[in-house]
């Protein structure tokens, strides 16, 4: 029977249903494998059921010759080098689609609670310093009617402005590697404009684009330094698209008025300065953590290893043009 590796704990009947097709080794302990780890755990293995926190790159593809196929329980792979997966022959997949509503969900209500202090207000009433109201305790800056801006313009972010426009009147402008069609501006009003026009008009800026070595700190100090000092910047993206240090400075500086982070550099550490500015509201990158989508996820992931491990279509390849010249499969495996 053919072997496969899931390399983090994932919901039993997702295991289950792995185990009517595979032999499967599974991190029932749920321990972050380390690279060696990860490369003794994958010996003899033709798939690797990941996670965001397994890295699969050129090293980890040569000392696995078995491996076939890599399914990311994720939307985003930057764990993965595609390049060298595909070099290597090895399918890899994610699981878009599945997670974009339940994202775009959590990235405008991570908005809104920056743009009206939610997290903030909430430590101050559990420290017990609510002792009178205040005509101006806690103001912060109106959703509806302002405009809403985002940074890559995929379907999470279209999710996300589609919310802002027909839910809360929001003017929606957005900047992405390309322009949207006519048919897809059209409903939501969406306006094209550059990066810098982006920082300076929007009210609340959110970023929804893929983490890559030419989006590594695509919001620093320069930046923020167009960005308006009463306007707010929320990432559901990833971790490392922000200099976070450059943000904590300016949110004290008050040079904008707040943020909310799903994600950081370095995850699960956050910087420290983060943790003691008040006006940014912090989340443990749980943008797509409601029963039912990680349960789609999980079976998404699952779906592509099943598929692609007996010969048919996997539904979310991410490199398919490596089918056709994918690494063989053993004889009998
Ligand atoms: C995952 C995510 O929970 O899909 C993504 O890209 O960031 C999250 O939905 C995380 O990556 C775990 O794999």
């Amino acid at each position: 029977m053919t072997a496969i590796l899931v390399a983090r704990a994932v919901f039993p009947q997702t295991l289950e249903r792995l185990r009517q097709h595979f032999d499967v080794e599974a991190n029932t302990e749920d321990t972050i494998f380390s690279k060696l780890q990860l490369i003794q755990r994958l010996q003899g293995k033709a798939g690797a059921f990941t996670t965001g926190s397994e890295r699969i790159d050129a090293e980890v593809l040569a000392a696995c010759p078995q491996l076939r196929v890599v399914a990311n329980m994720a939307v985003g792979y930057n764990n993965f080098d595609i390049t060298a997966c595909t070099a290597a022959g090895v399918l890899a997949t994610n699981t878009p689609d599945v997670l974009t509503e339940t994202t775009a969900d959590f990235g405008f209500a991570l908005m809104m609670a920056a743009a009206r202090r939610m997290a903030e207000s909430e430590h101050f009433l559990r420290r017990g310093e609510w002792t009178k109201w205040a005509y101006d305790m806690f103001t912060g800056s109106d959703v509806h009617g302002a405009t809403l801006g985002i940074l890559g313009m995929g379907r999470i972010g279209q999710g996300i402005a589609r919310r802002g426009a027909l839910g809360f009147g929001m003017q929606v402008i957005y900047h992405n590697r390309s322009r949207l069609s006519a048919e897809q501006e059209g409903p939501i009003n969406a306006r094209y404009v550059d990066k810098a026009t982006l920082l300076k008009e929007a009210d609340h800026l959110v970023l929804v684009l893929p983490y890559s070595a030419q989006s590594h700190h695509s919001i620093g100090a320069a930046e923020l330094a167009l960005m308006k000092p009463t306007a707010t910047l929320t990432n559901v993206a990833r971790g490392g698209i922000i200099d976070d240090a450059a943000l904590a400075l300016a949110l004290r500086e008050g040079r904008i008025a707040a943020a909310a982070l799903d994600v950081f550099e370095g995850e699960p550490s956050v910087h420290p300065d983060l943790l003691t500015v008040p006006n940014v509201v912090l989340t443990p990158h749980i943008a797509s953590a409601t029963v039912a989508t990680r349960r789609a996820m999980a079976e998404r992931a699952a779906d592509n290893l099943i598929a692609a491990l007996t010969g048919a279509a996997a539904p979310t390849p991410i490199n398919p043009e490596v089918l056709g010249r994918m690494r063989p499969a053993p004889p009998g495996g």
